[in-house]
């Protein structure tokens, strides 16, 4: 399998995030992808090959043009006005605030168009985030082609990013923002198989009106769980698209036999569907050893977690989401990768 990947990366690195009322420092690093990376050559998986330039149109198709030039320019703004430390948002526009109307100075901005404080903007995140997206872009366009299967080791993950708000240590959505491209390069429908985590409450919401993407995703109850405010049970779909979302929200504590049948009927919903390719957007925070996570998946599992995801039978692009256990992350991911080639 060929795999995508960029060293660009590397320029985002937040400092810290505010956790369980503490500054702590960043889960999401780039030590996470070089983990990725190692396994990938240490496994022999296939090619690794840099990305391609693909511009602003393909983020466009599923972001709004005031949170991309938001993004583009946040850093500018935020050091203009002296800051050295990172961009994080402190206010936000709730129940009752106003939201039609964008605030003019960057702290209003930070706030409008984030759903969290887990989303640090510092001076090399928009390279950082471009390229991710490039990445899913590059490995989409092969799966468009032809091939059987491809990985974009992406970089920021992107999931929790909806058209217009950043969440969840995600910018660009790079999972919705391929599975536009293969719509847009012919195919008439898509399924997103999220199996982070955390509910893919940004990609749900991109799709959330619409038949040609079915979203499907299995992960910690929100009940109990980040994001907290999405990724229900009776989400099914809105309008045209109701009936093409399923949300498989799971108990602190689940371990695989728990989990398998929930993706095994995941799975039928979209064999059902018979879509032309399938998205899996790959968070391997599942892991037992996970520090911010509450599941209990085993190493092996995720073999046979590729495995399943193979019988769908249809061009599958992976896309890197989360997975905060440095040390299995790579193991974890490329085993789904393996399970999947068989
Ligand atoms: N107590 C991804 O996996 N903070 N994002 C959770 C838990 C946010 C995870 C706090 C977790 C975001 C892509
Ligand atoms: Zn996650």
């Amino acid at each position: 399998m060929l795999t995508i990947y960029s060293d660009t990366h590397r320029l985002h690195y937040g400092q810290a995030e505010l956790m369980d009322g503490k500054m702590q420092p960043c889960f999401e690093k780039p030590s996470r992808a070089d983990m990725v990376l190692d396994r990938v050559k240490a496994v022999g998986l296939g090619e690794v090959r840099g990305p391609d330039e693909f511009g602003q149109s393909p983020l466009l198709r599923v972001h709004s043009a005031a949170y991309v030039e938001f993004l583009e320019n946040a850093w500018k703004e935020w050091s203009a006005l002296g800051r050295s430390h990172d961009a994080l948002p402190l206010v936000w526009p709730v129940r009752g605030l106003r939201t039609d109307r964008i605030p003019a100075d960057i702290d209003g901005k930070l706030g409008y168009f984030a759903m969290d404080a887990g989303v640090p903007i510092t001076a090399g995140t928009w390279e950082a985030i471009r390229q991710s997206a490039n990445v899913a872009m590059t490995a989409m366009q092969e799966v468009a082609n032809g091939a059987k299967s491809a990985f974009a080791l992406c970089r920021p993950p992107g999931h929790h990013a909806a058209a217009d708000y950043m969440g969840g240590y995600c910018y660009l959505n790079n999972a919705a923002i391929a599975a536009q491209a293969l719509l847009d390069r012919g195919a008439k429908k898509v399924a997103i198989l999220d199996v982070d985590y955390h509910h893919g409450n940004g990609t749900q919401s991109i799709f959330y009106d619409r038949a040609d993407v079915m979203f499907v995703s299995i992960h910690g109850d929100p009940m109990v769980e980040y994001p907290h405010f999405l990724g229900f049970a009776d989400e099914y779909g809105a309008g045209p698209g109701f009936g093409f979302n399923h949300n498989y929200p799971l108990p602190h504590g689940a371990a695989w036999p728990m989990y398998e049948q929930a993706l095994a009927d995941g799975i039928r919903k979209i064999q059902a569907y018979a879509p032309d390719a399938v998205v899996v957007s790959l968070g391997v925070d599942t892991f037992k050893d996970d520090p911010i996570s509450q599941f209990k998946l085993e190493n092996s599992d995720y073999l046979t977690m590729g495995k399943m995801i193979a019988e769908i039978a249809s061009p599958t692009l992976f896309v890197m989401e989360g997975g905060y256990a440095v040390e299995d992350i790579g193991v974890n991911a490329v085993n789904v990768l393996l399970g999947f080639e068989g």
